[in-house]
């Protein structure tokens, strides 16, 4: 008799416990999200528009990546530089400078977002074929995901999420082979995140999951789900797709099928194994499915929206504060 009760207190202890240790938990997990400031990140794109074109083996190139690295280090994250030589599809050889940020580099429970920062060295898309030797401006390609995650690194330093963030820079992403060029050249894009899906600076690197940005500030920007990121990290689009739905950005993110898109992404999933998803304007119901800008002499501050700059920044901080 006294042992039957002895039990029945441990269960009924047992039972209370659990009860006020799980809503210890839900109380922890009740996290406030800090507020994207757009006006923020469209300083940060303006900033590295004001530099020119970011073109590898340029001094624009150059005074950029000092800066990134210089407000990376202002936010407290822990930098590491990795420079290396790239050969182009014509045989360039690349000065290339992949910049990567780590925010609390001790926590195992980690987290990647990516984005290039260099630009196009030519407007190969441009209608008037004598712009074909420019180099893009890359307001939207290029610089935009950059700003947005230098706000998002901001706001980290002001008051850090539970999981541990690495931000990565890729260099080169956008050097590759035109469309007229005379061979199919394989892998000719993203040169900076294949050099670094190969020669990772940890190892072994596992974070839950990385987010790629790649044109996330232009005027009425569609971001369709797209298919590289549904076919690796179909659950990652999902929880991307819903938050932003949930905080009634469904104008911008548009929950269908977009395009393939060979980019970053594809061997961050592919050769570093890290499920990773890209939000990227592309409307595959359209004639110019990247925008009528890409890879032309337009892609200038007068394509950048800082509407839509909130819409993605204020999707992925509450991704990120609800880890
Ligand atoms: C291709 O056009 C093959 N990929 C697009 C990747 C890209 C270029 N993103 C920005 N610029
Ligand atoms: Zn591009």
């Amino acid at each position: 008799m006294i042992r039957n009760i002895s039990v029945l207190l441990c269960i009924i202890l047992m039972y209370a416990c659990r009860n006020s240790a799980q809503s210890a938990a839900s109380n922890e997990s009740a996290t406030t999200v800090p507020v994207f400031s757009s006006d923020s990140a469209y300083g940060y794109i303006q900033k590295q528009v004001d530099f020119g074109p970011r073109v590898p083996n340029t001094a624009a190139h150059r005074h950029c990546a000092d800066y990134l690295v210089t407000a990376l280090q202002r936010f407290g994250a822990t930098l590491i530089n990795q420079k290396v030589k790239l050969t182009a599809f014509n045989g360039d050889k690349l000065d290339a400078h992949n910049i990567i940020a780590s925010f609390s580099p001790e926590k195992t429970n980690r987290i990647l977002l990516f984005a290039h920062w260099d630009t196009r060295p030519w407007s190969d898309h441009d209608p008037d074929p004598k712009n074909f030797h420019r180099a893009v401006l890359g307001a939207n390609d290029g610089a935009s995901g950059v700003g947005v995650l230098l706000e998002i690194a901001r706001q980290i330093s002001l008051d850090p999420p539970q999981v541990g963030v690495d931000i990565i820079f890729f260099d080169a992403e956008d050097y590759g082979a035109p469309e007229n060029h005379h061979t199919y050249v394989a892998d000719s894009w993203c040169l900076g995140s294949q050099y670094w899906a190969k020669n990772l600076h940890v190892k072994p690197y596992n974070p839950k999951y990385g987010i790629l940005l790649d044109m996330v500030g232009a005027k009425d920007a569609k971001f369709y789900r797209e298919q590289i990121s549904d076919s690796y990290a179909r659950f990652l689009v999902d929880k991307i797709w819903n938050t932003a739905q949930n905080l009634g950005f469904d104008k911008y993110f548009i929950n269908a099928a977009g395009g393939i898109i060979t980019d970053d992404h594809l061997y961050v999933n592919q050769i570093a194994g890290v499920p990773s998803a890209n939000i990227i304007q592309y409307d595959p119901r359209s004639a110019h499915g990247f925008g009528d800008y890409w890879h032309t002499v337009n892609d200038d501050m007068r394509n950048i929206s800082k509407e839509t700059l909130f819409a993605v920044g204020t999707t992925l901080l509450h991704v990120i504060y609800n880890e």
